[in-house]
């Protein structure tokens, strides 16, 4: 039985009118990454980064899951072998069309997070500074979204699904951020197949085999089917 295992980002959510990170008129333009995803920023400005990820709370809310959110549940359900999602990205779109081995390994808006006892539980649309944790009724609430210089989330059970993949395919991410953008090699290394999905090379494009350039609206499913044929 063979194994895949897909790592999106930013670029596969784009066309569901999220925005991505390093565009010109991205996210991180309005904010400095070091203002609003670091717990630095955090501490120093908790209202500040509260707002932002409110902002994209309500934007993903908004959001529709598009074709290759699509494609990529399908292939979930149809492949005969295993297929694993780790996204980067914290909106929803990929488990409301039906993936359900998925991994937010950078967290995600619609849970929250106590800092002080780590419970977990489902993030109101707004979340306000001080809110209190339900579990242990400490005044600090957070995001449940990893920030620069945090741990992401589930690393061991990524390295394994990595160590054992056929085939290693990125879509929609700009390879910019670690430790995901080194997870092409990772796969490599294990003797999978990989493959990039994207508008353009991305910075560690160099690292895979192939490459399907284009929106990924057009080239997700079309990849999804070719790998459904080849059974
Ligand atoms: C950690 C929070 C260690 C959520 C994010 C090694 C070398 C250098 C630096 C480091 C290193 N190791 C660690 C670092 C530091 C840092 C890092 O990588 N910095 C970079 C900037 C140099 N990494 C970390 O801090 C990580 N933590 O390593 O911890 C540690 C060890 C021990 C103990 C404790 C800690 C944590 C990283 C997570 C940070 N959080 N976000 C949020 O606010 O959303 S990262 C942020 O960038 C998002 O999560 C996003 O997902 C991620 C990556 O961006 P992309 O998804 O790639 O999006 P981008 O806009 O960049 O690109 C979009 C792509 O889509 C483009 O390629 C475009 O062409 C394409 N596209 C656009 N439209 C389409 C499309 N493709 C197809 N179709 C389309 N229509």
């Amino acid at each position: 039985m063979s194994r895949i295992v897909i790592l999106t980002g930013a670029g596969i959510s784009a066309e569901s009118g999220i925005e991505t990170f390093r565009a010109e008129t991205s996210l991180w333009a309005q904010h400095r990454v070091e203002d609003v995803a670091t717990p630095e920023g955090f501490a120093c400005d908790p209202a500040l980064v509260v707002e932002f990820y409110n902002m994209r709370r309500h934007l993903a809310a908004d959001a529709l899951p598009n074709a290759a959110h699509k494609a990529l549940a399908q292939l979930e359900a149809e492949y005969s072998g295993e297929v694993l999602v780790v996204t980067q990205n914290v909106d929803d779109l990929h488990e409301r069309v039906g993936s359900k081995n998925l991994i937010h390994m950078h967290g995600a808006l619609n849970s929250a997070l106590c800092a002080v006892c780590e419970h977990r539980w489902d993030a109101p649309m707004m979340m306000h500074v001080g809110e209190t944790c339900p579990s242990c009724g400490a005044a600090a609430a957070r995001p449940d979204i990893v920030w620069f210089g945090e741990m992401p989330y589930e690393m061991d059970r990524i390295f394994n699904a990595l160590s054992r993949a056929d085939i290693f395919a990125a879509i929609g991410t700009s390879g910019n951020v670690y430790p995901a953008a080194g997870f092409a090699a990772e796969a490599s290394r294990a003797g999978a197949k990989t493959l990039e999905i994207n508008l353009e090379q991305s910075a560690v494009g160099a690292q895979f085999d192939e490459a399907l350039l284009g929106p990924a609206t057009q080239t997700v499913p079309e990849w999804v089917a070719s790998i459904l044929r080849a059974g």
